[in-house]
């Protein structure tokens, strides 16, 4: 768990703003409310929509205030305590801030460092974390095998999107992680394309990225399938991928450079002669949110650490034409790695 010392002290307590932070740090869900957290104790402050569910899901030693009104309550807490700076992260609102501001006797300020440390932390999971991380991919891949069966030349994109949503949440996800890819033919060039009327046809790549949602956890996963058979063209560039994505997983170990993971799986690509045709980042991490700290980017300096849970997702696209990506998500460990994406990658024809 995260340790904020720094900045509480006998005059300063770190207000936490967003809905992420709050839930990360409260184990309560909500969207809306404020936790305190000050050298005397700390509070979460949420209004009567939540309040009940908050008394019962918050972690213990730390008190549930309703929230009737905030500049009172606020205040009262900030002036019994002795509070001269509140420190908040600084994804908060420009007029959220000022809001804040004009109603507190205190300054509130959004703190950088403070705003990277919370990132840092939620990016190394505990066990427990993984575990629902695991859960949630498990979902996902249930409901990838179902549609596996469901899909076929003559079904629109926009017909195999709800299908794996609703799989995945007729198997408990809460909602969807994002919005279902599922691009077709030409389609399948845009790295995040949008669902449509398009049928399929044979000779089709369809490319699916998808994830669950499990106590919070997010799962992500790409796979990209074959419709009725494949070119030459198309076998051999799916084989690159597979074999860039690969180098990259192989590269995860705790302490390599984020820049380095990215380089393993670009460097195949570029040397392939696709150099232009992968345009994104090769992964992220996942937990609370969709898309977490760290990036596996050529513009990041960050090293792994054990329990980064990361997706890896090289792709090659031809515009206009096809595209595919594939995308597992990996933990970081000591001198190791764990793969937790178990959907094969062996190029499937349907
Ligand atoms: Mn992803």
């Amino acid at each position: 768990m995260i340790n904020l010392d720094s900045y509480i002290s006998s005059s300063s307590a770190v207000l936490i703003c967003t809905e992420v932070n709050r839930f990360y740090l409260s184990g309560m869900k909500s969207s809306d409310g404020y936790m305190l957290l000050s050298a005397v104790g700390s509070f979460l402050l949420v209004d009567g929509r939540y309040y009940e569910a908050a008394t019962k899901k918050t972690y213990s030693g730390i008190k549930v205030i309703l929230l009737e009104r905030l500049s009172k309550q606020l205040n009262d807490l900030i002036n019994r305590f002795g509070i001269k700076t509140l420190y908040t992260e600084t994804q908060i609102t420009v007029s959220h801030l000022a809001t804040l501001n004009s109603i507190i006797n205190c300054t509130v300020e959004a703190n950088q460092a403070l705003t990277e440390e919370l990132l840092v932390a939620r990016s190394v999971k505990s066990e427990e974390e993984i575990e629902k991380i695991i859960h949630a991919q498990r979902i996902a891949e249930a409901a990838y095998s179902e549609a596996l069966n469901f899909i076929k030349a003559g079904r629109s994109e926009r017909e195999i999107a709800l299908f794996l949503d609703y799989e995945m949440q007729k198997r408990g996800s809460e909602g969807v992680s994002f919005e279902t890819i599922a691009v077709s033919g030409e389609n399948s060039s845009l790295p995040h394309g949008v669902p449509g009327d398009r049928v399929l046809q044979n000779g089709d790549f369809l490319t699916l990225d998808f994830g669950a949602v499990y106590c919070g956890y997010h799962s992500d996963m790409t796979r990209t399938v074959a419709i009725g058979g494949v070119s030459e063209k198309m076998q051999g560039v799916y084989e690159l991928v597979l074999k860039a994505q690969s180098a990259a997983i192989e590269k995860i170990i705790e302490g390599v450079s984020c820049k380095a993971v990215d380089a393993a799986a670009r460097d195949i690509i570029t040397k392939a002669g696709f150099a232009g045709c992968f345009n994104h980042s090769t992964g992220h991490g996942v937990g609370l949110e969709i898309h977490e700290y760290p990036r596996l980017s050529n513009r990041s300096d960050d090293k792994l650490k054990n329990g980064q849970v990361v997706t890896v997702e090289p792709g090659v696209y031809l515009q206009g034409v096809f595209g595919v990506r594939i995308e597992d998500m990996i933990v970081t460990r000591k001198n190791t790695r764990q793969n937790l994406t178990n959907a094969p990658k062996t190029l499937i024809i349907l």
